[in-house]
């Protein structure tokens, strides 16, 4: 199957068991009795059915089936990784941290649904996920500690030694002078953990071995960080439309980036490097890691 094909197919079991597990509006109350306000379940649902590209869920299906997992095991917690992935986008945009107007082609969740109620649809999409993950991890008692361990490692990176960690350096480095270890730390944090954490979660339910654990974790960071540098770079150069964003708003909020670092031209060197850096991290897959290579070549040309 070709790449494009191949992205589809994952992606399609990701908005399907995404329909399957959100609440159904047999559960929305309208009123004050029942078991979620409407207003709420209204707001979870537009952050995330708003068309995201779904990288990390799809990760996380297609590095189970290069391992031989069981893709059926895999399809709720990738899911929730979107839910923890769209949580964090929602508090980004937020008055009190980014204050954008727009997200994935649209007005972002606070300037629809009010500032309350943007926090608490990030919230509750949070919680939602390791609900979902705990669930399935129930429903495969054979394979528990697979899904325990892979529940951590989502938990362990989106959470105060990651995602978290890096978003808070992020906010405390604004209008200071770029510098590379404080970059990396954010980098590696904010955006490269909540990319390896699908690779690690397949590799546990699948039970891989400590080798490609490693060989995994590498490339998970090099895409991490070839992807954020990108992010910035599209932030500079990047078509609003296309991104569905406002563009140059690092700048205007004095965000420390790699083009503030190191300028456009060496910022592009970096990333191409770490994109490289990130297929040789695959060698020991051999062709079943086919798709990921497809993964590499199509991200490190992006426009979105
Ligand atoms: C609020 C705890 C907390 C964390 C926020 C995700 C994030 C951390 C900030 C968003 C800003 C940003 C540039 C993050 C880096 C990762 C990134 C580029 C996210 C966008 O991911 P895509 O391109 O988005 O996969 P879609 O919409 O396609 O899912």
């Amino acid at each position: 199957m070709v790449y494009h094909e191949q992205y589809s197919r994952y992606a399609g079991m990701v908005e399907e068991t995404l329909e399957k597990l959100l609440p159904g509006t047999d559960e929305i109350c309208p009123k004050t009795e029942g078991v979620i306000p409407e207003h709420l379940c209204a707001s979870m649902r537009y952050s995330l059915m708003a068309g995201g590209k779904r990288i990390r869920p799809v990760l996380l299906l297609a590095a189970c089936e290069m391992l031989g997992g069981d893709l059926e095991q895999a399809k709720t917690p990738a899911a929730a990784l979107e839910m923890i992935h769209t949580y964090s986008l929602i508090h980004d945009d937020l008055p009190g941290m980014d204050n954008d107007d727009y997200r994935r082609g649209r007005l972002t969740n606070h300037k629809v649904y009010g500032v309350g109620h943007a926090i608490l649809a990030g919230d509750g999409l949070l919680n939602y996920a390791y609900e979902c993950l705990l669930e399935n991890a129930a429903a495969y008692p054979e394979n528990l500690r697979g899904h325990m361990l892979a529940a951590k490692a989502i938990a362990n990176r989106a959470g105060v030694r990651g995602m978290i960690a890096g978003q808070s350096l992020d906010l405390l480095s604004e209008h200071m002078e770029p510098d590379a270890e404080r970059l990396l730390y954010i980098h590696t944090h904010k955006t490269a953990d909540l990319l390896t954490a699908p690779l690690l979660a397949a590799a546990y339910i699948a039970g891989a071995s400590e080798e490609q654990i490693d060989a995994l974790r590498r490339f998970g960071f090099c895409v991490g960080i070839a992807f954020q540098i990108d992010d910035d770079l599209l932030d500079v150069e990047g078509d609003a439309a296309l991104l569905g964003k406002q563009t140059g708003m690092d700048a205007q909020r004095g965000k420390m980036t790699w083009p503030a670092l190191v300028g456009v031209a060496a910022a592009k060197e970096r990333s191409a490097r770490l994109w490289d850096e990130a297929e040789e991290a695959l060698g020991i897959f051999g062709e079943r890691a086919a798709f990921m290579h497809g993964f590499a070549a199509q991200m490190r040309t992006r426009k979105s």
